[in-house]
């Protein structure tokens, strides 16, 4: 075999490999496949949820809601572009006023299309639901209800600091949103007295102006058996996000934790956020629909049972992972 011969050959061969690799046309699929998201770190999650309820019970007006939100505020301004401090008053459901604090971490403050994503991160001040009524009046470490989407939240700005997604993320940590009334009060008007620091926000972004395409809110996202059913307001509201949501985690293989079929309506801060704000809005929320529990939350929901113990680091990786996915598929 003559040089020339080769060297053709060569060449020819060469082009059939070039025309092969070309050949399959890009289709989005293919491209949906190829995104990589930044690594949720479990265990660093579980410590921001820890770091929360080391302080104490998380109540408005007390020392230890103070420390925390020093805490969480220096904790974000490591991450974050921008952290906003909203501070604000309410009156409480027993005429009491509330000194609260919103907390907003922004990434990309310059994007326009933006994702906000939002828990809360006060305690409950009754254990209302305790099996011992002498425990009804004490406040509660809210280690699952608010610390662990708090510190779900924390992770995801730890790792989205340094590998970004298409769009700007605003982290929004809301105070008193578990001030309501005690459950054998009965109240007119009573889910106003839930979600005052969403209500806040809601009314008073952090920007004038403020938009976004569409919240997420997480609550109650660290339990051993957490199970996500379609919550309804959401669905009422933003039922394209709860589809993407839900299917997301169907394709990662997360349908066990992310149910396909309807929970209950919840007046958590999704609410608030889509009646006054305006901003398509969904709750990931832990609901527990077996005949048994007789508020449709885990059994140990607003009692002295809800600490650290009851926190898998698991569930808050699952979480955490459905998230990233999301907003790292939002072109
Ligand atoms: C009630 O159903 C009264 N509140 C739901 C919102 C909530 C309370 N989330 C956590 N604690
Ligand atoms: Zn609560």
């Amino acid at each position: 075999m003559n040089v020339k011969y080769l060297i053709i050959t060569a060449i020819s061969f060469s082009l059939l490999i070039i025309a092969c690799n070309d050949s399959p046309q890009k289709n989005p699929q293919k491209e949906e496949a190829t995104i990589t998201i930044p690594f949720f770190n479990k265990d660093s999650a579980f410590q921001f949820v820890k770091n929360q309820t080391d302080f104490g019970p998380r109540v408005p007006n007390t020392a230890a809601s103070l420390q925390c939100v020093q805490y969480l505020i220096a904790t974000l301004q490591k991450y974050c572009d921008t952290v906003y401090v909203q501070p604000f008053q309410s009156r409480a459901f027993d005429g009491s006023i509330i000194n609260g604090k919103n907390i907003i971490g922004a990434f990309n403050p310059e994007k326009t299309k933006r994702v906000f994503l939002a828990s809360h991160w006060d305690s409950r001040p009754f254990a209302d639901y305790d099996s011992n009524p002498e425990n009804h009046q004490k406040a509660i470490d809210g280690a699952n209800d608010g610390a662990s989407g708090v510190g779900v939240l924390l992770e995801i700005a730890r790792v989205i600091q340094k590998q970004r997604p298409n769009v700007g993320i605003d982290i929004v940590l809301f105070d008193a949103e578990d001030y309501g009334p005690t459950h054998d009060m009965q109240k007119q008007n009573s889910e106003n007295y839930w979600g005052l620091g969403s209500q806040y926000w809601a009314a008073n972004p952090h920007l004038f102006g403020y938009k976004a395409a569409y919240g997420i809110l997480l609550d109650m996202v660290g339990d051993k058996n957490a199970r996500f059913y379609k919550e309804r307001l959401s669905q009422y509201f933003a039922p394209q996000i709860v589809e993407k949501v839900w299917n997301t985690a169907a394709k990662m293989g997360y349908s066990n934790y992310f149910i396909d079929a309807d929970g209950g309506y919840i007046t958590d801060d999704h609410y608030f956020v889509n009646e006054i704000a305006k901003i398509p809005t969904i709750d990931i929320i832990h609901y527990d629909a077996s005949p048994e529990s007789n508020h449709n939350f885990v059994y140990y929901w607003h009692t002295m049972e809800d600490n650290i113990e009851k926190i898998d680091p698991t569930t808050l990786n699952v979480v955490g992972n459905v998230v990233l996915q999301v907003i790292f598929e939002e072109k």
